[in-house]
């Protein structure tokens, strides 16, 4: 695949088959509006029929923002109508990350505010520059989450947690958010894109058919069938090739070599 032409965000892919998928409105603190995301949509379908693409970073342009939220100005117009249909298509956009196939991580580069805290946290793991806060403010505009933000944010964090910074609409720093284990890890604006390709390549080096098993075996944890769900893809990994290639190489006391299939 070729990086894309797109008219608010950036995608390069670098020869490991990490993609950096970039949201570009620095002007706008890269707020979420209908074009950034239809592109995000017809690059999660890119992206997931891409073979070459392994990994995903996403992260936002500009040292202040990864994302600010949904265009407010955008939100100003909506009534119950159109306010449901946006909230029901920003959560199939974000479901796309998080069912991807591909190991998805944000790199959380400043503001992560309403809509941007939820793209966040439909990602897989999120890392922190030290300068990033993140927040639900919508409380404060009239509205609540509605880009997935009530459901992920207690799965992350907990109930109790989530219900006051849902209810507060307030703000947490890089630090208080690696406390409540919604980031994974925190470091300098200059050192966070290499730790996060530093974890992509210890991804990386795992069999591929297991690693998107396991994300979709790990994405069911919440629901009712999650225990079925874990034994059923356990079961279809061990008709795989990796399987036989991992369990093999230990024997062999060799490295495996991993074929995705
Ligand atoms: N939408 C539109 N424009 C924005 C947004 C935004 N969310 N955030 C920043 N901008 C714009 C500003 O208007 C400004 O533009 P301009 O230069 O043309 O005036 C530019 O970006 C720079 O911003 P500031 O001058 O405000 O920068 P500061 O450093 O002073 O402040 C803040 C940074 C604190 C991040 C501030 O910009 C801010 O509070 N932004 C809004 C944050 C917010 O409330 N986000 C939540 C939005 S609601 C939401 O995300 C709902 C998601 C669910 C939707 C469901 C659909 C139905």
């Amino acid at each position: 695949m070729t990086p894309g032409h797109y008219e608010t965000l950036l995608l390069d892919i670098d020869q490991d088959g990490i993609a950096l998928l970039t949201v570009n409105r620095p002007d706008k603190l890269n707020a979420l509006n209908s074009t950034v995301l239809s592109e995000l949509e017809s690059t999660v379908t890119r992206i997931r029929e891409d073979d070459d693409v392994k990994l995903v970073i996403l992260t936002g342009a500009g040292e202040k923002a990864f994302v600010a939220g949904a265009d407010i100005k955008e939100l100003n117009t909506l009534n119950s109508e159109s306010g449901e249909e946006l909230s029901r298509r920003g959560q199939e956009v974000f479901a796309g990350f998080e069912n991807l196939g591909k190991p998805v991580i944000a790199l959380v580069n400043g503001y992560a505010l309403g809509g941007g805290a939820e793209l966040a946290m439909a990602c897989h793991m999120r890392i922190a520059t030290d300068n990033a806060v993140f927040g639900l403010p919508e409380v404060g505009l009239g509205l609540i989450p509605g880009y997935g933000g009530t459901q992920r944010l207690p799965a992350l964090i907990g109930k109790s947690k989530a219900m006051e910074l849902i209810l507060t609409g307030g703000q947490v720093k890089a630090g208080e958010a690696m406390s409540l284990g919604l980031v994974n890890g925190v470091y300098s604006t200059e050192q966070a894109l290499d730790e996060a390709k530093k974890l992509a390549s210890k991804i990386l080096k795992n069999g591929p058919v297991a690693v998107e098993k396991a994300i979709e075996a790990v994405n069911s944890s919440d629901r009712p069938d999650g225990f079925e769900k874990e034994a059923a893809l356990f079961g279809e990994l061990c008709d795989t090739e990796d399987f036989k290639e991992g369990t093999s190489a230990f024997l062999d006391k060799r490295k495996p070599d991993f074929k995705g299939r």
